[in-house]
């Protein structure tokens, strides 16, 4: 029942309201907007979660982008285990570190993975094997490419090697993060297009200190020098770091709980659905199966789902 109509309040009356009536508004605000402060202390108690997982070719640096994100300046301390040689990655492997900032409880877990596809040459673009796993991961969770090892090439190079990736992308619609269909109105337009247009952001990963002009930076020591990874002028993990801890965080959870986690209990579902009904057996599959595979439906659902705690 809706709860508004449960409880009139004493202006609601079951006349039609007319000009002799004066409408609710008139009496003053009912503190509507208190809500906004319940939802902060809720969020404050609760906390937020969030989890990465890195995935690609074996050697291509996952583990010490795991790393470098866990060293990088948003955290003041490194979590324990840190610091030692990262050995080659044989299975799943989860790090999780708690950051508070403010009051503001984060929890922040990144899944490393073995390398996959290694026999495979792929020097100027996404391979087959690339191609047929972005497709289908895009599809269940918010894919974020980024072009490893960036200090193996020069400005020019990264520049083109992402345009060639941005169009092996679009052939192939494979929709990775922001995606356009989600962008909710002007501003998110303006921002997200921005991105699009840097991702895949070209990242370096270190997890060494180097002390340069007497401060202690995150980098790789190369003959030329140090290349820091906080550096804008060297490499793009800012923007990454920024786009995954930052200003994005938020739409990054929204979008796989309200988007992609419905797809798949709707999938789930449809499957239980065609099971053989027996004891305990319950019909939850939606009317019309496939309702939530478009993006204009995934746009509704979004927004119907704007008030989940999103708790974890
Ligand atoms: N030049 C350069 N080397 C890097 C970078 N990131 C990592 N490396 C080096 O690449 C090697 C492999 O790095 P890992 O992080 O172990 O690679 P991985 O992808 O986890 O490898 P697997 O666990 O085998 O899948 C190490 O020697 C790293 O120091 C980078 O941004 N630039
Ligand atoms: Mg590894």
């Amino acid at each position: 029942m809706d709860p508004l109509r449960r409880s009139p309040s004493p202006c609601l009356s079951s006349q039609p309201s007319s000009p002799s009536t004066p409408p609710c508004e008139m009496l003053g605000p009912v503190g509507i907007e208190a809500v906004l402060d319940q939802l902060k202390i809720k969020a404050m108690k609760m906390g937020f979660e969030f989890n990465i997982m890195v995935v690609g070719q074996s050697g291509l640096g996952k583990s010490t982008m795991v790393n470098t994100l866990f060293k990088s300046k948003v955290w003041k301390s490194n979590p324990p285990g840190l610091g030692v040689p990262t050995p080659q990655t044989l299975q799943l492997h989860s790090l999780t570190h708690v950051i508070e900032e403010k009051g503001v409880k984060l929890k922040l877990t990144v899944t490393d993975t073995p390398g996959f596809g290694d026999q495979i040459n792929n020097d100027n673009c996404l391979r087959p094997l690339d191609i047929e796993f972005l497709q289908r991961l895009c599809r269940t969770v918010n894919v974020v490419p980024v072009i490893a090892r960036a200090d193996s090439l020069t400005m020019e190079e990264r520049e083109a090697f992402r345009r060639r990736i941005q169009q092996n992308l679009r052939t192939h619609c494979i929709d990775v993060y922001p995606q356009m269909c989600f962008d909710e109105d002007i501003n998110d337009k303006i921002l997200n297009s921005k991105l699009r247009d840097r991702i895949p952001f070209a990242v370096v990963g270190a997890d060494q200190e180097h002390l340069v002009n007497g401060r202690c930076v995150l980098g790789r020591k190369t003959k030329w020098g140090i290349i820091e990874v906080e550096n804008m002028a060297h490499c793009e993990f800012p923007l990454l770091r920024d786009l995954l801890i930052r200003s994005h965080l938020q739409d990054l959870k929204d979008i796989t709980h309200n988007i992609h986690y419905e797809n798949y209990r709707v999938i789930r579902l449809n499957e239980s659905h065609l099971l053989p009904r027996g004891p305990g057996w319950v019909n939850l599959a939606p009317a019309s199966p496939g309702q939530l595979t478009t993006p204009r439906t995934f746009k509704v659902c979004r927004g119907a789902h704007d008030d989940s705690d999103d708790e974890f």
